[in-house]
């Protein structure tokens, strides 16, 4: 159950949307503007194929409703946290009401892809979805660059890296009918709400984030207040993941976020978390540094390094902390 203490919830506000089919310069600064205030903002006109997206949900749809053996049988057969979850989170004990996949997106891993009779039509639709939604944070990261008067492809250049780590997770929040819990609500139209997915930052560079038409996504805002992103299929959800603060010296916010599960409909969420290789180096960057003559905030550090410290603590812990130029 959400706490008492967490449950002051704006519904009156949103996170920023940014039209990308605007003037350049004028996105990009948004974008900043953005990332520096409240690290999280929607974009759309965004150019990712409506079919592309839609295919994905439709094999989405159709993975959640197997049994779950099957959706246990995904494969190629791979280690925790990979592979199909149900309630269990990372390695340390959280659980949230909710089903996923989290999938690499190395193409030797989508190339294998198989689930059940369908597989082909499965991973065709996750590759296609995968290379549409990396190229879209490419481009947001390009236009991020731009904005902080940064070479061009400083943040892209680690995405499109061969041995990039990036992921894609997708999200399955029963309605509250359906409680993966089996709670007994015999009074439907008591739901109170309930944790899908507990508050955390993202580790990696940048999120991109599309739900279906139900809700559930919270951010904490500066203010201390938890507000609801309104739901919006036709727009992505992009936040600043913990690299991206440390290459921007901070300056940029990598927010808490949560996911809630309330209604009478499941979500559904797809995210791709965009990461650089495990062997990258990640530290701020000197021009950012320099330019704003500001000391150091973290020292640096591999992207191996720092999963592998977030394995060893729970959802909500803080990464970051031990990662401080001292
Ligand atoms: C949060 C963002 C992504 O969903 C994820 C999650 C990962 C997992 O589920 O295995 C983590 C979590 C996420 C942050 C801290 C660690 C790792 C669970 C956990 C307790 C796939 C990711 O990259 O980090």
């Amino acid at each position: 159950m959400v706490k008492e203490s967490q449950k002051i919830v704006a519904l009156d506000q949103d996170i920023p949307v940014i039209d990308m089919s605007l003037e350049r310069s004028g996105v990009s600064m948004q974008i900043v503007k953005a990332c520096e205030t409240i690290g999280f903002f929607k974009v759309v006109n965004h150019g990712v194929d409506p079919d592309v997206i839609s295919r994905m949900e439709q094999e989405s749809i159709n993975f959640f409703a197997k049994p779950v053996l099957e959706k246990k049988s995904v494969g190629p057969v791979v280690n925790r946290p990979f592979g199909y979850g149900l309630k269990d989170i990372g390695l340390k004990g959280d659980i949230g009401e909710v089903e996923y996949l989290l999938l690499h997106t190395n193409p030797l891993f989508l190339s294998q892809l198989s689930s059940g009779n369908d597989s082909s039509k499965f991973g065709s639709a996750v590759t296609c979805y995968v290379e549409a939604v990396k190229q879209l944070a490419c481009e947001i990261l390009d236009l991020t660059a731009e904005g902080l008067r940064l070479p061009p492809h400083t943040f892209s250049k680690l995405i499109r890296a061969v041995d990039s780590d990036s992921v894609l997770r997708l999200n399955h929040y029963p309605s509250s009918d359906q409680f993966l819990s089996g709670a007994n609500l015999s009074d439907k139209s008591v739901s109170l709400p309930r944790v899908g997915f507990g508050e955390h930052t993202d580790p990696q560079i940048l999120t991109v984030l599309r739900s279906n038409g139900v809700g559930g996504l919270q951010v904490a805002f500066p203010d201390g207040r938890w507000v609801s992103v309104s739901p919006d299929p036709s727009a992505f959800c992009v936040n600043v993941g913990d690299l991206l603060q440390v290459m921007t010296n901070g300056r940029f916010l990598s927010v808490r976020h949560r996911a809630v599960t309330t209604g009478h409909a499941s979500r559904l969420s797809m995210a791709y978390f965009a990461g650089p290789s495990v062997h990258a180096k990640i530290g701020p960057l000197p021009a950012i540094v320099t330019a704003a003559d500001q000391p150091r905030l973290y020292r640096t550090f591999t992207w191996a390094d720092y999963k592998k410290f977030a394995y060893s603590l729970g959802l909500g812990d803080n990464r970051l902390d031990i990662f401080r130029s001292r």
